[in-house]
């Protein structure tokens, strides 16, 4: 069956997280990923955080399959020569070093275009133009500066990190999209473009509704829906909000029934307002019902400490995946906290492909997220990442270099 991005041929000149995520799912839609890698190390993933001795790393794998691996020296002229022939035979040219680097190495963006006016040259980096546009940029620096971490957190702790790779992957999101657009625009013009997607710019557009927030602050000087509300004053700037909700309806994590020794015995509860009444009857506090305090959302809003303090209450008598069942059958929305080896075992997403299990030549099987994006026409067979300088023959022969061509550079150090 034809894949969604069969024919198109990416050349893969990422490394660690963010560049890698998007190449990965450009590969899963099909396309062609062939990974460029330095000579005799590769991607520094690929021996980071190792838990077996020599193979490659989960960081590594689960960020690079479907993919082929080169290894090659792009710093020196026969280098120069194998990367100038990968830019004309690829459309997409995807990157992720410190500023300036490509530049450093003789592949300026005027140069590609010399080499071949259709591609198109996709890159993150920590910061768009402006005051930091140079510096080196990691996942939490980025959530730092696009505003996830000072609004992340409780109000009377310090600004916190989210476990979820917004800044890495989530860049890496935002740019297979702007190479989609490109790719679609030229099929108009017949001319490649360059694709930016700043670390900074990706967070602070998953922080959205943080910026909606401030503008309400300045207006108003008061967020109701806020755990602030009604007891603590505002400040000028987006307080951190704890586990509220970040929209119309009130929400909080609430403990249930195991929470003293289990960390994730957790629900998150939506005091959603169409179903206040099932609330109060699930829960047995029907005089609520009754009572104008709690009428309608703008009246319970000073009260809803005590709301989910009360609903806390019921919940701790039963276990999380109870209280789902329960509160499902009267569409009172709510979430359990899912551990990360619930989620690891959970079978609906290995049968849907969202876990998936890979065997590996070196490590042998391991879990890895699958396609989070599902395609009726284009269905994603995840395999396995490549091993270091693995498809270097395959790609240098398609490539037009004979075999002693591909012996001399090899004996050169120009791969390895
Ligand atoms: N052959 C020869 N040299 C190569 C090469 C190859 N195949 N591949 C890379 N290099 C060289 C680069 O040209 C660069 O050389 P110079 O510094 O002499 O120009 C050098 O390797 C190091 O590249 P780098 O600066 O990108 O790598 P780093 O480890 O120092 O920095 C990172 C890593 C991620 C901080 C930086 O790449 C960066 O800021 N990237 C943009 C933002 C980003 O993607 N961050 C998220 C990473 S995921 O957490």
């Amino acid at each position: 069956m034809s894949k969604a991005l069969s024919g198109y041929r990416i050349l893969d000149f990422t490394h660690v997280q963010s560049g890698p995520a998007c190449t990965q799912l450009l590969a899963w839609f099909g396309a062609d990923v062939i990974k460029v890698e330095r000579a005799g190390e590769g991607d520094v993933t690929r021996s980071q955080l190792r838990d077996i001795p020599e193979a490659d790393s989960l960081y590594f794998t689960m960020l690079n399959g479907n993919k082929r691996s080169i290894t090659l020296n792009t710093k020196n002229q026969k280098g120069k020569a194998v990367l100038e022939k990968l830019i004309k035979e690829c459309d997409v040219l995807v990157e992720n070093f410190a500023p300036g680097a490509l530049d450093r190495m003789g592949f300026s963006w005027e140069r590609i275009q010399e080499l071949n006016p259709k591609m198109i040259m996709a890159s993150v980096k920590g910061f768009g133009p402006g005051p930091y546009e140079n510096c080196k940029v990691y996942e939490n620096v980025a959530q730092c500066a696009g505003g996830a971490a000072s609004t992340t957190g409780f109000d009377d702790g310090p600004p916190l990190v989210t476990g979820a790779q917004i800044g890495d992957t989530g860049t890496g999101m935002h740019l297979a999209l702007g190479i989609m657009a490109a790719l679609i625009q030229r099929q108009t013009t017949g001319r490649g473009q360059r694709v930016l997607a700043a670390m900074q710019d990706a967070v602070l557009n998953l922080c959205r509704v943080k910026l909606r927030d401030q503008q309400r602050l300045d207006r108003t000087g008061v967020m109701k829906e806020y755990p602030q509300y009604p007891d603590t004053p505002f400040g000028e700037a987006v307080p951190r909000a704890g586990n509220a909700s970040g929209g119309g309806q009130p929400g909080s994590v609430l403990k249930c029934k195991g929470w003293e020794t289990d960390p994730n015995a957790y629900i998150y509860f939506i005091a959603q307002a169409p179903v206040w009444e099932a609330i109060c009857k699930v829960i047995g506090k029907e005089e609520w019902l009754a009572d104008p305090e709690y009428a309608t959302p703008a009246t319970r809003l000073p009260h809803l400490k005590s709301i989910f303090a009360t609903v806390e209450e019921w919940t701790k008598t039963k276990t999380k995946f109870e209280v789902m069942d329960i509160l499902n059958e009267f569409d009172i929305p709510c979430g359990p906290i899912l551990s990360m080896k619930e989620i690891a075992e959970e079978q609906s997403l290995r049968d849907t492909g969202t876990i998936v299990e890979v065997d590996h030549p070196v490590r042998g099987k391991y879990l890895t997220v699958g396609n989070p994006i599902k395609l009726s026409d284009s269905p994603t067979e995840v395999t396995r990442s490549p091993l270091l300088g693995e498809h270097n023959e395959e790609v240098l022969s398609q490539l037009g270099y004979s075999s002693a061509d591909i012996a001399d550079l090899r004996s050169e150090g120009v791969i390895s």
